[in-house]
């Protein structure tokens, strides 16, 4: 019987071996350290998992996939982007995942987000594998005509990769209904099949699932609701600070002023909203969805309750409730602390890995409840899930259909996650829970499946 520090040691050598076989991604390395540094205790407890070469195997991707996506800008001049799909695992279903059009995407964060992606979708409890993909294009100030040259380049290479048995992109950061739709029509040319299962987020009237928009967003509430009820509390009345204006944000913001809290701050890259009446949601809509425009349009239109800060950090605003949901790291150790310094009571991750190693360590430290985005951001790919299961079946399901089925799916990912970190030692570790839970379920299907 191998002791927890022995395995810690064995899992210590492999993160070094990681981060020499895999220079220069900072970011699955952080992403490999968040997973291993919990396991010692279930590995110690089941001698099966550590057999040898089975982590090794769990954090090499099965297939990566790098490209060139060459298209002409409406001046004509051509323009070279770089497309990736790391397939990660398919022990439990497809490679499932978003793509990702940021100027930052390079592979090592593709492959964070793929890794982590494995174990949030075996945390739904469904069919799915885990995979991402993206470019390093940047869709802001870029034509709706150049977006889809972009996408149509884009599927000209990635559709030999992915179908509905094989590989199911989504959305991520800058890709959305408008992109998925040009990825679809592409896919769709070429193949000459009405496969609609091979893409997710889709148009409702096209394939798409309804609530599948508002999922992430919804479903991070509903597990912040969650982790709130252990304390003995509810939303209602608690202030939150939500950092983006994208797809996460906003559905977020929604679904927190429906059960009766008061979202007041809401970010991009150029700096931060805080609203004292809370965030009007029908004018952040405006501006972000139809408009594409700035969240300091927010604010001059809002009148005398809102304030754009420049460059500012979010964290800066106390409230009750912390939801990251723009980006990796953009909530570190400082931010942490100006947080637990004003009371926060949870932090619920609608990003991926938004919160920084050293600002989980101090929030958790703090008897702040934290909730890691592969718990609690994975509604959005769980409902991406009902959407294959309703493509697979030629139907569409209802809208509180829908929701309803995400409310269970959010309420058994927190009770897993809650149990497992009891099970082994960690009782209200989120971090601990999500990442042994979701472990368990693709280390037995791999060790079932054999060495492959
Ligand atoms: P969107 O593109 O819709 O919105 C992204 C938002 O984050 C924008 O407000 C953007 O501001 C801001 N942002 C992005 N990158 C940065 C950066 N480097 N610095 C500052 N601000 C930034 O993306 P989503 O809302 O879909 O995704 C947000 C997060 O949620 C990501 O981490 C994503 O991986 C995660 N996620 C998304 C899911 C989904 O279903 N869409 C599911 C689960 C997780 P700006 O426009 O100025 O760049
Ligand atoms: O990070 C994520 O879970 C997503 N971007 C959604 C993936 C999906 O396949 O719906």
């Amino acid at each position: 019987m191998t002791t927890r520090s022995e395995t810690q040691t064995t899992l210590d050598h492999l993160l070094t071996e990681i981060e020499h076989r895999n220079p220069a991604q900072p970011e699955f390395h952080q992403a490999a350290h968040e997973v291993l540094e919990t396991l010692a205790p279930v590995v110690a407890a089941r001698p099966e998992y550590a057999e040898p070469g089975l982590i090794e195997r769990l954090v090499e991707p099965e297939r990566q996939v790098i490209f060139r996506v060459p298209w002409q800008d409406d001046q004509g001049r051509v323009r070279v982007n770089r497309g990736f799909r790391v397939e990660f695992n398919s022990a439990l279903g497809p490679y499932k995942g978003g793509l990702r059009f940021h100027p930052s995407v390079n592979l090592g964060v593709i492959k964070f987000l793929g890794f982590e992606q494995i174990f949030k979708n075996a945390l739904t409890g469904l069919g799915i594998g885990g995979g991402k993909g993206g470019s390093d294009f940047d869709p802001h100030g870029r034509s709706d005509a150049e977006v889809m040259r972009f996408c149509q380049s884009f599927m000209t290479e990635l559709y030999r990769h992915i179908g509905e048995h094989t590989d199911v992109p989504a959305g991520d950061i800058g890709v959305g209904g408008r992109e998925i739709g040009y990825l679809f029509g592409q896919y769709r040319r070429i193949t000459n099949r009405w496969e609609a299962g091979v893409l997710t987020g889709k148009g409702r009237g096209w394939g798409g699932s309804l609530i599948r928009p508002e999922a992430t967003g919804y479903g991070n509430v509903l597990f912040a609701a969650a982790m709130m009820r252990e304390r003995g509390e509810d939303l209602e009345g608690q202030t939150a600070v939500v950092s983006g204006s994208g797809n996460v944000a906003i559905y977020t913001i929604e679904k927190l002023t429906a059960l009766g809290a008061n979202a007041v701050t809401c970010s991009d890259s150029s700096g931060y909203v805080v609203d004292e009446k809370g965030i009007d949601l029908d004018l952040l809509k405006q501006i972000k969805e139809v408009e594409c425009g700035r969240v300091d349009a927010y604010a001059e239109r809002r009148g005398a309750s809102a304030r754009f800060v420049p460059g500012g950090s979010v964290w800066d605003v106390p409230a009750d409730l912390a939801l990251p949901s723009a980006t990796q790291n953009e909530l570190d150790e400082n931010a942490a602390a100006t947080l637990i310094r004003n009371g926060v009571k949870a932090v619920s991750e609608g990003a991926n890995m938004p919160t920084t190693p050293e600002a989980v360590h101090l929030l958790q430290q703090a008897g702040v409840a934290f909730g890691p985005g592969k718990a609690a951001n994975a509604g959005g790919v769980a409902v991406s899930a009902l959407e294959m299961a309703q493509n697979h079946a030629r139907t569409s399901w209802t809208a509180a259909r829908v929701e309803e089925e995400l409310a269970d799916i959010m309420t058994s990912i927190h009770t897993t996650c809650h149990e497992t970190a009891e099970r082994y030692g960690a009782p209200g570790d989120y971090v601990t829970g999500a990442n042994i839970a979701g472990f368990e379920r693709v280390a037995d299907a791999m060790l079932a499946q054999g060495v492959i």
